[in-house]
């Protein structure tokens, strides 16, 4: 049997926590007089912590000390963790279950390649942990997306070449770092922000198990 490489992204893949990612940002922001719009948030998608905090205070042309930047990421994850901890299964996105049940009925090995520092404590709340051979995730990097390290690693985990890999991502520096391991990208949300991805699809109720057979098969 052939055996690809598929790896999901989770926020915004798995589970919708893009809203509330952008939630504690925009308040955040807020705090600090800087507003931005839902077109910038996109830019934040798939971006570690650090890196979106810099993204902000760069978009509201602020300079903090040091301190002050830790205390801010702390105050952004709190919230954060707010919101997650009232999660559960009811908040996986339409149809993951079953992507990944005929994924895992067809002895193809999968694994999370997220970001998020909080997606083993995610996949816990919701119930979908147990699916996944290999989790790599905000923690186990050192170059965030679109650096193709979180997938690379992934694709070593599951001892899948990079070029035998599927990549699910709703963002756009996730679709890079997916295009950069030479991985196949499928995007999850709008075309017109994830063209540069192999196929788009608004979310997984468009995947049939027809496509699935064709990825694994090719
Ligand atoms: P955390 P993904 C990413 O997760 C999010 O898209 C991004 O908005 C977030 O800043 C990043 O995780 C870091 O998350 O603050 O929880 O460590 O989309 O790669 O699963
Ligand atoms: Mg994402």
């Amino acid at each position: 049997m052939n055996k690809k490489g598929f790896i999901f992204d989770l926020d915004g893949v798995i589970v919708d926590t893009a809203k509330y990612h952008f939630l504690a940002w925009q308040r955040l922001a807020k705090s600090l007089d800087i507003d931005f719009t839902e077109e910038e948030n996109e830019q934040l998608k798939g971006v570690s912590r650090e890196k979106s905090l810099e993204k902000i205070l760069t978009w509201g042309n602020k300079t903090i000390s040091e301190t002050q930047f830790n205390e801010l990421m702390v105050k952004k994850n709190d919230e954060y963790l707010s919101y997650i901890a009232e999660m559960d299964s009811d908040e996986v996105l339409p149809d993951v279950p079953r992507v990944l049940n005929t994924l895992i009925k067809k002895q193809q090995p999968v694994s999370l390649g997220s970001a998020s520092k909080n997606a083993r404590t995610i996949l816990e709340r919701v119930g979908l942990k147990k699916h996944f051979m290999a989790i790599v995730d905000g923690n186990d990097v050192s170059k965030a997306k679109p650096d193709p390290e979180v997938f690379l690693i992934a694709a070593e985990q599951l001892n899948v070449k990079p070029e035998n890999c599927i990549v699910f991502e709703d963002s756009v520096a996730g679709v890079k770092a997916a295009n950069s391991a030479k991985m196949i990208s499928i995007g999850i949300g709008r075309k017109d922000v994830l063209g540069h991805a192999k196929y788009v699809f608004n979310d997984f109720t468009e995947i049939s198990d027809d496509f699935l057979n064709k990825l694994i098969n090719n």
